[in-house]
Order: structure tokens, then sequence, then C-alpha cells
């Protein structure tokens, strides 16, 4: 059975989940790096700079890994209540249903959210699905590792691991999610208007790796405060800026303003790994990047302190707002 079907919502409930904006055409522009590419650091470093968000194709992960997680997630989320319940609550980690995080953000979702440092054991009959996600998070965690390598280079930096590094250490504070957009029933009683699947918010993490199926909902912000549709690619990754990879680099790349629509005809899984630094590493410039004179924007914090702190917000927030120097 599947969790969020139709009669079991009240619409007036969800009155505030309604997409204000105006549909906005697909976004053709998105930024495409081919990993084989040889230009491709400059192209990530490029992207970052004017979209905090780029497409990356040619990365080698096999296909079937997404497909069979993909497949594996279906088969959990097919599940009773009762069943996923078991798995609840998503705080800290766990099974979510319309509510996301601890703040009253509500959006047409449910969702698995799990620690990605090692994978935890998250109810008993979740055998085949960490078999799967383990396998996915293992490849995506290298990739992610490859792209901030990648991103180093790009920006002339040593060594090329200042940032990999953070990522691959022991205690890094790496999560993972799985969500799942059921269709969303009579747009009609919307006015036309698209359910948010995922409200609009930027990632805390230094990276996020998001693949989808061929579903579309996905929106980034522009810098112009534009709202565009992410063509859906299957094949592909999609690859998110977030706050702690703004700070560290002094606010050069900006952490993407992203959010998900729920389609009324489709529905939508996406598994996102999101890359972050150990609870006790400071979040400040790579001192690397600075210019001579240049002194950072923001006051000093650990990635315990921001992640506290962002863990209280609403999704839209400013989260960073706090920590910038005034
Ligand atoms: C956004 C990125 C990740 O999905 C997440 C989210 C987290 C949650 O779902 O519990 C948060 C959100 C995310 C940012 C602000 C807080 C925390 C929900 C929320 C309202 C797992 C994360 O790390 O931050």
């Amino acid at each position: 059975m599947v969790v969020l079907s139709h009669p079991t919502l009240d619409f007036n409930q969800y009155s505030l989940l309604r997409s204000t904006c105006k549909p906005t055409a697909s976004f053709a522009e998105i930024p495409e790096i081919d990993l084989s590419d040889p230009n491709a650091k400059s192209n990530i470093v490029k992207a970052c700079e004017e979209f905090g968000f780029f497409k990356l194709v040619n990365h080698r992960v096999p296909i079937e890994l997404m497909t069979k997680l993909e497949d594996e997630s279906l088969c959990f989320f097919k599940l009773s209540e009762s069943e996923k319940d078991k798995a609840r609550p998503p705080h800290p980690l766990g099974y979510g249903c319309k509510n996301i995080g601890s703040s009253g953000d509500k959006g047409w979702i449910e969702y698995l959210l799990l620690n990605a440092n090692p994978l935890p054991i998250f109810s008993q009959n979740s055998h085949t699905f960490l078999c799967a996600a383990e396998e996915y998070v293992t490849a995506v965690k290298k990739l992610s590792s490859q792209v901030v390598e990648l991103i180093a280079e790009g920006l002339k930096m040593e060594p090329r691991n200042a940032i990999s590094k953070l990522l691959n250490d022991e205690k890094a504070d790496c999560c993972f999610r799985v969500n799942h957009y059921p269709p969303c029933p009579e747009p009609q009683a919307l006015g036309g208007r698209n359910m948010i699947g995922f409200g609009e918010h930027t990632d805390p993490q230094i990276i996020s790796v998001l693949r989808s199926n061929n579903s579309t909902g996905l929106q980034i912000c522009l810098r112009d405060g534009a709202w565009v549709s992410v063509p859906p690619d299957a094949g592909a990754f999609f690859v998110n800026v977030g706050d702690a990879l703004q700070v560290m680099t002094n606010g050069r790349f900006k952490s993407v303003k992203h959010k998900v629509l729920a389609d009324p005809n489709r529905e939508r899984v996406s598994m996102i790994y999101f890359g972050g630094p150990p609870l006790s590493e400071k979040i400040a410039p790579l001192p690397q990047l600075l210019e001579e004179g240049e002194e950072s924007l923001y006051k000093e914090f650990t990635w315990w302190e921001y992640k506290t702190a962002a863990y209280k917000t609403k999704l839209a927030d400013h989260r960073l707002g706090a920590f910038e120097k005034s």
C-alpha cells in the first residue's frame, strides 16, 4: 500500500504546500560536466561559481547500481504503514513521511534518512535494501571525492585532497536519503499548481550528489532569483554546492537553493548522498583560496555548531545568515 494515497490527504491542511511560483520552463542550460573531459576541472569550478549546481555525465557509476537501489527502495516504500513505522522516526535517522525536519516543514513525500558512514540497520527486513545501498553509497562517496578533488585542482589548490580528506575521514558526517514522491493527485484542486514535494532550501553540507528516476520535479534557483526546472536524466548525477563549501570558498561558490514539486502523474524517486566533514572540523575559508588581505566573510564555527543550528531552522531559512560577519 502506498502511504500517501489520495483519500488520506486533506488539501486544506496542506494549503501551505501549494507552489506559489509560476510554472517555469525547463532549463536546458544546466551545466553538464563530462568527467572524461580534460577540461572537467575548470568547467566544474565555473558551474559552481555560476550555479552552485551541475549535471555529471560519464561518471562510470554503473546504472545497475542505481536501478537496483531504486527497486529496493520502492519495495520498502510499498510496505504497509505499520511495517514502515518500525523504521521511524527520521530523527535522528530512519523513515519519515510528510514531515521534514523538526520545525514543522511538510511535503508530499516519504523518505528514508540514514547515516552514510556507516549505514545503519534500520529495520529487521532491511538486508537486501542495505546491500544495495552499501554498494551505491560506496560508489557515490568515491565520486564525491573525485569531484571535490577536481574542484581543488580547478581552483589551483594544494594539496588536491584539501577538501576530499574531510569527506574521506573516518569520522566524516555524511548522510544518505532516499525520497519517494508519490504522484500527487488532482492538481486542479490546487488551481493547476503543483504540490510541494520538498520545500526550497540549501543543503548544509559540503556537497550533495543526487540521482533520480526519469521524473521531473527538481527546480533550482538561479542567481537572479528565477526558478528553473531541471530536466531529469536517470543516467546522470546532479551535484549541489552546500553551505559548508560556500564558506570554505569564502562565498566564491554559492550553495544553491532548490526544491521539488510533486508530479501529478508520475512517482519520483531520488537518492542523495550528502558529504559532510567530521563534527569537530572548523568550517572556514581555505587559506590557500584567500587573496592577500582578503578576510573571511564568516564567523568561526565547527561543523557540529553549524549542523546543530541548521537542524533547528525551517527549510527555507537563510541558515548561513547567523554565521556571516556583519
Ligand atoms: C537539507 C539537506 C538534507 O536533506 C538534510 C535535511 C534535514 C532533514 O531532512 O532533517 C533538514 C534540512 C536538510 C536543512 C534544515 C533542517 C534540517 C530539515 C530541516 C528543516 C538531511 C540535511 O542535512 O539538512
